[in-house]
């Protein structure tokens, strides 16, 4: 195996940055006519070498950039305000697309020449930040590239994408200003107790009792979090919060379902979806004051003061943010980065005609980027639903909930065999059913299970309706 780093550069306007680009090459004996592209997470454009490792395994050249950010470790935060009030909209572009595109085409052409190749295979694999950076080339990068390699990529196996990503920072300040709105901050174990209450009474629904929460859908349509108020509960000293116990208190019920539910304007239209019920809240931890005994609400305001205000400051007072402020904002973020890092460009005809494939999971108990899909274009593109798993990760609530663990290989199949994954393979990773492996529905189909071991992809209406909310809060369509 080679490491290869290079760089390619362009940007002159605020410092002469070159863009830093990394490939891991398998032995010629090993390389079987595939390169792939790798992305990142948060505001990182890489995860570096532990994500270029997993193309070595199919024999694939992999490739990273560090996006011209000025080193491996940079985040986007780090560079893309030189100043306040301005905005490095050359970085940002980087960031939005075009890193990820020159890597993936100087990586291609440097993969054919280094083996002699006159045919690849390119694929793309990364979740979260990078699942998007996947996304915008999909969107972007395919009839220009028809002529000579169908399209950039012939497939991509994307997890969790922070493909709205406008809609998704905004979100995260959501559970904070729910507190607010009821004037009630709820101890981290209190929700705690209402997740595994939750987790408890919808089980079930599944047909399977695992501790998998396998049907969000059937628990928002069947689960009311009152039904929690009364019991009781004791946590020990954690993450920095003190001892606690008590019972579930009405306003902290009252939270939680507000939560599921999703953010709503004052005259009652959505305008955002949230995270499924089992999922942690983990976005409605409080801060607490250890002069007062007192918790109080808080959450990270990265996204609205670097790039919605262009200051570089973490601090912003929940104050007087009410859900049409949080409504706004996410209109503003719509406006302002519809062409860098909202990544919905909706139409993917020329992707499909010219082939390409895409798997796209998501943690069904996600609690970092909510899973609602509006798509079901199952001839190139499948969405699969993980059952009771994080973000990008299994969730250790749910510990028997399977995961995932060759997404890419799927792909290939598909792309290099014609084999369609109606469904995904995934193997339990913890818990009491270690090493099972169990696969995944292809959404809109759920997962029923008729008895302990035999799982059905059933389809109600009823079920994928809560899926595909009106967004009516906005004058025009939130693809
Ligand atoms: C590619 O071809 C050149 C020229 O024939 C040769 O020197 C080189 O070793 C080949 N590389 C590989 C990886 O086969
Ligand atoms: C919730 O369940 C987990 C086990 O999954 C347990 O460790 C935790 O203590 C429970 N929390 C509360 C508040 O009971
Ligand atoms: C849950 O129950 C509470 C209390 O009975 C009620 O006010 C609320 O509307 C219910 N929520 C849903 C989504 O049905
Ligand atoms: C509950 O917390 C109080 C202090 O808030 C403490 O005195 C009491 O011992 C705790 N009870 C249990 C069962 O942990
Ligand atoms: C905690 O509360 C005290 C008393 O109101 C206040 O002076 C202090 O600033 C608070 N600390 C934090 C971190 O908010
Ligand atoms: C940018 O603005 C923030 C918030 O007003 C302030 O805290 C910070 O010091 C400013 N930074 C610079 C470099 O002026
Ligand atoms: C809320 O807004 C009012 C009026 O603009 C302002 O006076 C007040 O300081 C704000 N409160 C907070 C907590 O930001
Ligand atoms: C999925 O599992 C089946 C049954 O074990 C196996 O035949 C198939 O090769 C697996 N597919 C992938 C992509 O791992
Ligand atoms: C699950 O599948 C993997 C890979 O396909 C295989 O190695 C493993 O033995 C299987 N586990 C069980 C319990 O069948
Ligand atoms: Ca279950």
């Amino acid at each position: 195996m080679v490491k290869f780093l290079c760089w390619s550069g362009h940007r002159t306007i605020w410092a002469a940055l070159y863009t830093n680009l990394w490939y891991w090459l398998p032995s010629p004996d090993q390389f079987q006519g595939r390169y792939l592209s790798t992305g990142g997470g948060g505001f990182a454009i890489t995860s570096g070498e532990i994500d270029l490792s997993s193309g070595l395994v199919f024999g694939a050249a992999s490739g990273t950039t560090d996006g011209g950010f000025g080193g491996w470790d940079a985040m986007l935060t780090d560079v893309v305000l030189p100043a306040n009030g301005t905005i490095d909209w050359d970085i940002l572009i980087n960031f939005g697309y075009r890193s990820i595109h020159e890597m993936t085409v100087i990586g291609q052409a440097f993969t054919k020449s280094f083996y002699n190749s006159s045919s690849l295979y390119s694929y793309y694999q990364a979740c979260s930040e990078g699942g998007r950076e996947g996304w915008s080339q999909i969107q972007r990068y395919t009839s220009l590239y028809a002529i000579s390699f169908g399209t950039q990529f012939d497939g991509a196996a994307i997890g969790a994408p922070a493909f709205r990503m406008p809609f998704q920072q905004v979100i995260h300040l959501f559970s904070a200003v729910v507190e607010t709105t009821n004037n009630y901050a709820p101890c981290p174990c209190e929700l705690e107790e209402i997740r595994n209450d939750t987790i408890t009474a919808c089980d079930g629904l599944d047909g399977r009792v695992d501790g998998v929460v396998g049907r969000t859908d059937l628990c928002r349509l069947q689960y009311n979090a009152s039904s929690s108020v009364g019991s009781s509960y004791s946590c020990a000293t954690a993450r920095g919060f003190p001892a606690a116990n008590g019972t579930v208190t009405p306003q902290a019920a009252q939270i939680a379902e507000e939560i599921y539910a999703g953010l709503f304007d004052s005259e009652g239209r959505q305008a955002y979806i949230s995270f499924q019920p089992a999922a942690s809240f983990s976005d409605a931890a409080p801060s607490y004051n250890a002069t007062t005994n007192e918790y109080y609400a808080s959450a990270s305001v990265q996204w609205v003061n670097y790039f919605l205000n262009n200051v570089a400051s973490t601090a912003l007072s929940l104050g007087n943010i009410t859900y049409n402020t949080l409504r706004d904002w996410m209109y503003q973020g719509m406006q302002q980065y519809r062409d860098t890092v909202l990544t919905t460009w909706p139409d993917l005809t020329d992707f499909s005609n010219a082939g390409g494939k895409v798997i796209h999971f998501h943690g069904e108990s996600d609690s970092s980027i909510p899973p609602a899909s509006y798509a079901a274009l199952q001839e190139f593109y499948r969405l699969f639903l993980i059952p009771g798993a994080d973000h990008c990760a299994p969730s250790s609530t749910q510990p028997n909930g399977p995961f995932p663990q060759n997404v890419l290989e799927s792909v290939i199949n598909w792309v290099e065999l014609g084999i369609i994954p109606e469904q995904l393979n995934a193997t339990v990773l913890a818990g009491t059913t270690t090493d099972l492996n169990q696969t995944v529905c292809s959404f809109p189909l759920r997962p029923y299970w008729s008895d302990i071991s035999t799982m059905e992809c059933v389809f109600d209406q009823a079920s994928y309706d809560t899926w595909v909310p009106d967004l009516n809060s906005f004058p025009m369509p939130v693809y």
